[in-house]
């Protein structure tokens, strides 16, 4: 059979299972198609997308402003490399550096390019500007954190089937409770070698937890204090995600360093960034740290289409009304379940918790129920469904939805 001919959703599966590592256990749902809050299958079922790809869909699928942008730079100029200027970074990284308040953006691939740029930056900063011994750096991480897969990151990662076998590991990370500021205090005031303390406002892949009110805004105190950088991950709570630009928006939090990724292109290519204040970026000299396709011309366009959809069509706005309907509509559901113990996030970045012990398979279930039902979500870490669909929802469509997912859940209730 060609590869190019038509195939049914069997087809695609046995293809990529014959000749695709097996590095994840995707929903059996094959996609062929995406437009706004909806995507189709190989058999031309229309789904509501419930996952937004983890965050990076927030401005809908195939937002023909961001895929204009992308197709007239593919016709001009894909890729010169660092070697040579191009003419489109500068005006990104000038429109992104103005958009969050910072003098200077390096851009980066992927979320965890993003992420291992900022640590090094911060370690560099620790040596040459804060005085701690080479090689002696400590960053300051979450319990339960997900940062991305490479290997410094998962070194610092609790999770066994993100870590496990992958090492040696990468030194210099502490581990605290998330949410937890006398733990935060406690290590900043015992420790002189602490560089800076690494954070996601909200932790996603953990089940969507929620810190409690303040804790950024006294984390970020108790940075200053102990002269430590706060850097926050918003790869995935960032880009109006979570009702702000940023989450850390919601307590007026300006990070020492901040990491975006994802909806930075709207999910239609791989754009992240690193921005930061002079006095930390300056550090960056030549050779430091660089990458074949980071601030490339078409993620340079992409970028500043996607970043324009999010302001000019208020998505943060519209995520932060529509977040407090979903959960609203939620709480009134839960009294009446015996299977939902509790809805919780921030603007369109939630998730249900189930009363079921980890291990079962009850929320997989459910996902596989809700499929049938023409929605797409998938289980974080076992008894947890997160719902993050695409912020261009409207009322209308997020109501179905939470019609959709309420009825679909009573199928199970005992
Ligand atoms: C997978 C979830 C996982 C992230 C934060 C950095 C990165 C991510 C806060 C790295 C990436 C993705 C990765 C993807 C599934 C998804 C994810 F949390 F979003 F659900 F895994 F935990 N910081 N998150 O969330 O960005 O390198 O992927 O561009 O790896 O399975 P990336």
């Amino acid at each position: 059979m060609s590869v190019l001919e038509k195939m049914t959703s069997e087809d695609a599966i046995a293809l990529e299972d014959k000749h695709g590592a097996h590095n994840y256990h995707p929903l059996p749902v094959v996609l062929s198609k995406g437009e706004g809050v909806y995507v189709w299958d190989v058999e031309g079922k229309r789904y509501y997308d419930f996952l937004s790809a983890y965050s990076a869909v927030n401005q809908g699928h195939c937002h023909p402003k961001i895929v204009g942008a992308m197709m007239e730079q593919a016709q001009t100029l894909t890729l010169t490399s660092r070697a040579f200027y191009n003419d489109v970074l500068g005006g990104y990284e000038k429109y992104a550096t103005e958009t969050f308040g910072f003098d200077k953006l390096l851009p980066m691939n992927t979320g965890a390019e993003a992420v291992e740029t900022a640590l090094k930056i911060c370690r560099k900063w620790a040596y040459e500007k804060k005085g701690i011994h080479e090689n002696e750096a400590e960053i300051v991480v979450c319990e339960n954190n997900f940062h991305g897969r490479t290997t410094t990151i998962i070194s610092f990662s609790n999770d066994p089937v993100a870590r496990k076998n992958f090492g040696p590991y990468t030194n210099g990370f502490i581990k605290i409770e998330y949410d937890n500021l006398q733990a935060l205090e406690k290590v900043l005031k015992s420790n002189t070698n602490i560089a800076g303390f690494l954070v996601e406002p909200i932790q996603g892949e953990a089940g969507v937890y929620v810190p409690t009110e303040g804790y950024l805004k006294s984390a970020k105190e108790l940075c200053e204090k102990y002269n430590v950088l706060f850097i926050a991950d918003e790869v995935q709570t960032g880009i109006a995600r979570t009702g702000k630009m940023l989450a850390v928006d919601h307590e007026n939090v300006k990070p020492d360093i901040l990491i975006l990724g994802k909806a930075l292109s709207g999910g239609a290519y791989p754009v992240s960034a690193v921005l930061a204040d002079d006095a930390i970026m300056g550090v960056i000299k030549p050779g430091n740290h660089g990458s074949t396709f980071g601030g490339n011309p078409i993620a340079a366009k992409v970028a500043i289409a996607a970043l324009e959809v999010v302001k000019n069509e208020n998505l943060a706005e519209n995520a932060n009304v529509l977040g407090e309907l979903f959960r609203s509509e939620l709480n009134k559901f839960i009294p009446t379940s015996n299977l939902v113990n509790a809805v919780r996030g921030k603007g369109l970045l939630n998730a249900i918790l189930i009363n079921d012990i980890e291990e079962s398979s009850t929320a997989w279930d459910i996902c596989m129920a809700l499929k049938e039902n023409g929605l797409l979500a998938k289980p974080t870490h076992g008894n947890i469904i997160r719902f993050a669909p695409p912020l261009v929802m409207t009322e209308k469509q997020l109501l179905e939805c939470v019609s959709i997912i309420t009825e679909t859940i009573q199928q199970f209730e005992k």
